[in-house]
């Protein structure tokens, strides 16, 4: 009985097969809002969201990453197996010279969480070695305040122990009052944290 229970979870696991970058947006009359469901990743500017991106679909050069914090300005649409949008939104809490951003959400990320219908889960992603910023907890309760489904991705896992990812996932979900088995460690240089991922958003997508 349990095999065949294993079995049916592995049918029903997002796999990343037919991958295609779209657009690139800039504003809300660009945004795609099409009859596919839409699965964003938020972050810390320079937290990992693009190399992420490129870890899920087995391609290093799918996203652009960069050392350079503030590298993807504008919102990014891959198609998934014509099953739904990865959507890679800017990095935020970037500092430029003069402008400082007091809050999570411009304008362009504002109008793509509004009465968006088609965005079924948002991966949150937080650096495994950091205690999460005031950005990061206010991103996640603008998320909560609209019922957008979370998924706490922790990133950059290499660069700490076993047991150091553990306590921060507990300390994470204390301190931010979030179910531990939404949470996720990865890391893109040791290519781990992919199938966990396609498993939580098996449940979102549909
Ligand atoms: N060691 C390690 N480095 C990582 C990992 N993921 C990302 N990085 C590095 O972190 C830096 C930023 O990665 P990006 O994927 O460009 O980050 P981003 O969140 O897309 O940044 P913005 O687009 O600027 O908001 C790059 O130098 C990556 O190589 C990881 O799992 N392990
Ligand atoms: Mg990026």
């Amino acid at each position: 009985m349990e095999n065949i229970a294993n079995e049916q979870k592995e049918l029903k696991k997002i796999r990343f097969i037919n991958v295609k970058f779209i657009k690139s947006a800039s504003k809300k009359a660009e945004f795609i809002a099409d009859e596919l469901q839409q699965v964003a990743i938020v972050g810390r500017s320079n937290v990992g969201k693009s190399s992420l991106i490129n870890l899920l679909v087995n391609n290093s050069k799918m996203a652009k990453t960069s050392s350079t914090p503030g590298r993807t300005r504008l919102v990014n649409y891959f198609n998934i197996n014509n099953q739904f949008y990865l959507v890679d939104l800017p990095g935020y809490g970037y500092h430029k010279a003069g402008k400082e951003h007091t809050t999570v959400w411009d304008n362009t990320m504002n109008d793509y969480f509004t009465d968006n219908q088609k965005l079924k889960a948002v991966m949150l992603l937080l650096d495994a070695r950091l205690k999460p910023t005031e950005l990061d907890k206010q991103m996640l309760d603008y998320l909560a305040e609209r019922d957008i489904p979370v998924v706490l991705v922790l990133t950059k896992t290499d660069k700490i122990s076993r047991s150091e990812i553990n306590l921060q996932k507990q300390k994470i979900s204390t301190e931010l009052r979030f179910n531990k088995s939404r949470i996720v460690a990865t890391s893109t240089l040791k290519k781990q944290g992919v199938e966990d991922i396609s498993q939580i958003l098996e449940e979102f997508i549909n």
